[in-house]
């Protein structure tokens, strides 16, 4: 049994849709990041940068942070959504996610979403670069059906629930007609249904 120790964010469903996509066992153990909980001390020895996600796998006593890793261990271990002919470039495109799309999106969170008015600059900067992700994805995918090539991967999962707060960006989903047909695709599978709704709320994906 897998337990999933996550706050309901973007990062966290990843992890949740890639549980559901395998079809494993697994528990959500919410750590509520609004009350500090990621700095509790038996939380740090689990994911020593202080955030969530983070799973166990009680099967093995494995223990991981990181939601770019996580996947990478449950694709492996499930051997869905990663194969290995196409690893290099799936890499490419997951390594993208994790060390620009997540960051640079959830900076245009902070300043457009939570904390509109506080700073100018700050806004307009990451506005911009929202834009600009949108654009380089839709290219992306006019020319390939999914990200890493013909096959859904761990890069579309680390991809999707960050495209699935476009209510909160503000770029028009809809302009991007490549981006806008894989977010549709995506939307349409059940796990992902399913995983999206990370804490049995009836939450659903914004339609676009
Ligand atoms: N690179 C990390 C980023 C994780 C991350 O930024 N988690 C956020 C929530 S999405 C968090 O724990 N924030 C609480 C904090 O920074 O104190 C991953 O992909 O797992």
């Amino acid at each position: 049994m897998i337990e999933l120790l996550t706050a309901n964010t973007p990062n966290g469903k990843k992890v949740s849709i890639m549980l559901e996509e395998i079809n494993f066992k697994y528990k959500v153990t919410k750590i509520n990041i609004n009350k500090d909980e990621q700095f509790k001390p038996d939380f740090i020895k689990l994911s020593p940068f202080r955030k969530v996600p983070v799973i166990i796998d009680h099967e093995v006593n494995v223990n991981l942070f990181e939601s770019g890793a996580i996947l990478i261990y449950l694709a492996e271990k499930s051997g869905k959504f990663y194969d290995r002919d196409q690893r290099t470039i799936i890499n490419q495109w997951l390594m993208g996610q994790m060390g620009y799309i997540g960051p640079l999106l959830g900076q245009h969170h902070q300043f457009h979403h939570y904390n509109p008015g506080k700073s100018e600059f700050g806004e307009q900067r990451y506005f911009k670069i929202a834009e600009k992700i949108y654009k380089e994805l839709n290219e992306r995918l006019s020319d390939s059906k999914f990200l890493a090539g013909e096959d859904y991967t761990i890069a579309d999962i680390a991809t999707f629930p960050w495209i699935a707060r476009h209510e909160w960006h503000d770029i028009g989903l809809k302009k991007y007609i490549n981006l806008t047909r894989w977010y549709r695709e995506i939307s349409k599978r059940q796990a992902v249904q399913k995983g999206y709704d990370l804490l049995n709320e009836g939450e659903v994906i914004p339609e676009v």
